[in-house]
């Protein structure tokens, strides 16, 4: 930048010459020129354009002058002025295209680089994510379809084709989270799906029977953290709509998933339960996978993983109910179907013998190394 301006002296302004004037807009050329970056120039216009610079001040006092100055000196101080203000802006143009420039160039990717380079080490997959490939894996190997829905589902697939009616308390025993209302022409608003059980009533609708699908995803409820429950969480679901199917079916599909998820010799327990979507229904106890029962027994030692209680809650399940069946178009009395669904968290909870679900939500690198790479 130049060296500072002159103070302005107004009784030199009434004599202003032609030099004077040069040199203050040479002076303000200079450090306009000298301006490396945008912040210098900013500097730099308040100096020589601001309204304490030499040349607005000269240009106060041509009011000042003698009549006969005053044409003279109006043109002079307007031409320098000028000049100024066009260097102003050709400086301010160069530096902001100099700015982007180098933006363009520090942030530039290049795409053609290998993308193969090796895993960092400092990650590693989270056991939500490897646990409930496993679990899916284990239906695909039973015979089972991945099947998938939206998150953001329509109240009707979630509640009314499942056999909610819409009063019914089960609406609320979900904690449902309510995104939007019914649009002009729709049947129902939108929520965001409280189980994996909407993906039935989709698979149902547009797959050909029979019908053997898995369906893993996110639920959402409106329940507070604590060391059990999430606002969002997994689930993972298996339907088997077929001629003749029975509850038998069913118990054998548990009893394999739970030998390939938990090992080989495992009591499954069913007791009955409530869902509006299947009926009978019932609940799915396993045997402690950790203890085989013996903690619950007397004198037993006491597990943390059960609770001493000897059985572990695993899932939901039950025959599907023939109105959900009919609402999707199909014959119950030539089709029966099962289904069962879980919450991946608490698979991995037990599996692990993880004690808070909170362990598994907050990104703690350690955690997914301590159970996430393995199969
Ligand atoms: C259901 O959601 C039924 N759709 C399951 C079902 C499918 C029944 C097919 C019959 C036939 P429930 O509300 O019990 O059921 O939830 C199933 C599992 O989701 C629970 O056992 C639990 O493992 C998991 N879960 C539910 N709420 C939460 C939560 N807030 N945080 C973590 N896991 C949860």
């Amino acid at each position: 930048m130049s060296a500072p301006n002159k103070a302005y002296d107004p009784v030199e302004a009434a004599t202003l010459s032609a030099g004077e004037l040069q040199r203050m807009q040479a002076d303000a050329l200079a450090a306009i020129a000298a301006a490396a970056n945008l912040d210098e120039l900013k500097t730099a216009r308040l100096a020589h354009a601001g309204d304490r610079a030499p040349l607005t001040l000269a240009n106060a006092e041509i009011g000042a002058l003698p009549p006969a100055a005053r044409a003279d000196a109006g043109k002079r101080v307007g031409a320098a002025r000028a000049a100024v203000r066009a260097a102003l802006v050709q400086r301010q143009a160069d530096l902001e295209a100099e700015r982007d420039r180098r933006v363009l160039v520090d942030e530039a990717v290049d795409v053609t680089l290998p993308w193969d380079r090796p895993m960092s080490l400092d990650g590693a997959r989270h056991p939500v994510t490897t646990v409930g490939e496993r679990l899916a894996d284990v239906f695909v190997s039973m015979g089972y379809e991945i099947a998938e829905g939206p998150e953001v589902e329509a109240e009707w697939y979630n509640f009314d084709a499942l056999n909610f009616p819409p009063d019914h308390p089960a609406r609320e025993m979900q904690d449902t989270i309510f995104v939007a209302g019914p649009e002009p022409g729709e049947r129902s608003g939108k929520v965001l799906r409280t189980h994996t059980s909407p993906v039935q009533i989709r698979a149902m609708l547009t797959r050909p029977l029979p019908l053997y699908v898995v369906s893993p995803g996110k639920c959402y409820r409106s329940d507070a953290l604590d060391a059990t429950h999430s606002p969002v969480f997994h689930q993972i679901e298996c339907l088997a709509v077929d001629e003749g199917l029975t509850m038998a079916d069913l118990r054998g599909a548990i009893n394999a998933f739970v030998e390939a998820m938990f090992g080989e010799g495992l009591q499954t327990r069913l007791r009955p339960d409530f869902f509006p979507f299947t009926e009978p229904s019932a609940d799915v106890s396993m045997q402690c996978h950790v203890c085989r029962g013996a903690s619950a027994k007397p004198g037993g030692e006491p597990c943390r993983v059960c609770r001493s209680q000897g059985w572990i809650e695993l899932a939901g399940c039950g025959m599907v109910n023939p109105r959900v069946l009919v609402a999707c178009g199909i014959d119950p009395d030539r089709y029966s179907g099962f289904a069962f669904g879980l919450g991946i968290e608490r698979s991995v909870m037990v599996r692990h013998g993880v004690a808070d679900i909170r362990d598994t939500l907050e990104g703690d690198v350690r955690f997914s190394r301590a159970f996430g790479m393995e199969a």
